[in-house]
């Protein structure tokens, strides 16, 4: 239980923002969705050192049930940190969620890429899942780095749905596999169900919600991979005004799922927001992923 000044609530999640890009991806999160403070506690690590395993260790509470380590794989820090916090949060008996930023292949030099891919291998037995986000993605933009910011939003969006599902253990299920980690391609779409005149005159009706239409531009958007097929589970996380609930077909939804994944979660949240939106979670084993990224995802 935390007694904070104004809160008093034990928050079941952790998020430790690790290194120069965990640490951003961290700000990001907070920045764009501040709401998330209530259910989540956060620490910023930005040194290897025993300082800051103790401070870590000091997050690590009752009430705290899933860790989730923010971290740039490819960095020194977030390549070797992360390997530490996953295995004293593992020993702690807590359910570890990696999000790990890989490298653009084409981009960098060859010391990071081994650095990542070595850490990715050995979170295997530490984590019980990793959302990967590739650089690759943003590597045909000059000057990619300039992009980082509107790539960390897009994500932090994406991990607020997440942390907010209607049920975070399913989703969070289906990020792991019995006892080794999987490994998530991750990718979201969202759209406003009333145009701006809507807004200003209530009674003008929403816009159909074409769920099928929204998936497959989720799709072009993943973070890994540009096709998620062969996938082993899934996940399809959707947000909808609590009036229009009933208008997505969730039969439809599990069934286009079906063509990339062989299980998969439907998790439907109501929101108060005219918005809807989906995100979708594709996860392989460690051996698929690798697979999987050396062909580009073209089969
Ligand atoms: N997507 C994304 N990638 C980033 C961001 N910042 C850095 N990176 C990438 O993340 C990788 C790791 O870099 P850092 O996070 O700086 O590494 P570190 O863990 O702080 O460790 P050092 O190597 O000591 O700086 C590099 O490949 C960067 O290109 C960011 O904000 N977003
Ligand atoms: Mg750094």
């Amino acid at each position: 239980m935390e007694y904070g000044k104004e809160i008093c609530v034990a928050r079941p999640n952790l998020i430790a923002g690790i290194g120069t890009a965990g640490g951003r991806l961290l700000d990001a999160l907070w920045r764009y969705h501040p709401g998330m403070k209530k259910i989540a506690d956060s620490v910023t690590i930005s040194h290897k050192s025993p300082e800051s395993e103790e401070l870590f260790k000091k997050h690590l509470k009752n009430g705290v049930k899933n860790v989730f380590l923010f971290a740039g794989l490819g960095g020194e820090i977030g390549g070797t940190v992360t390997l530490d916090l996953a295995k004293i949060a593992k020993d702690a008996g807590f359910h570890r969620y990696v999000v790990g930023i890989i490298p653009a292949t084409r981009r960098t030099d060859r010391d990071s890429i081994n650095l990542a891919f070595k850490a990715l291998n050995e979170l295997k037995t530490r984590a019980n899942g990793v959302i990967i986000v590739d650089n690759e993605k943003l590597s045909h933009l000059p000057y990619f780095e300039n992009y980082y910011d509107q790539y960390n939003e897009y994500v932090a969006s994406i991990l607020k749905d997440i942390f907010e599902a209607q049920s975070i253990d399913d989703v969070l299920k289906s990020l792991s596999f019995e006892g080794e980690a999987g490994y998530a391609a991750v990718a979201r779409s969202s759209e406003l169900t009333k145009g701006l005149l809507g807004y200003i005159i209530p009674i003008i009706p929403h816009h159909e919600i074409d769920i099928r239409t929204m998936l497959r531009v989720a799709l072009e958007k993943l973070t890994v991979f540009d096709d998620p097929i062969g996938s082993v589970k899934g996940a399809a996380l959707i947000n909808v005004p609590e009036e229009r609930v009933d208008t997505i077909d969730q039969a439809l939804v599990e069934d286009l799922m079906q063509r990339y994944t062989t299980r998969s979660t439907i998790d439907i949240r109501k929101t108060r927001r005219n918005i809807v939106s989906i995100t979708v979670i594709f996860t392989y084993s460690f051996e698929e992923f690798k697979a999987h990224k050396q062909i580009g995802g073209r089969v």
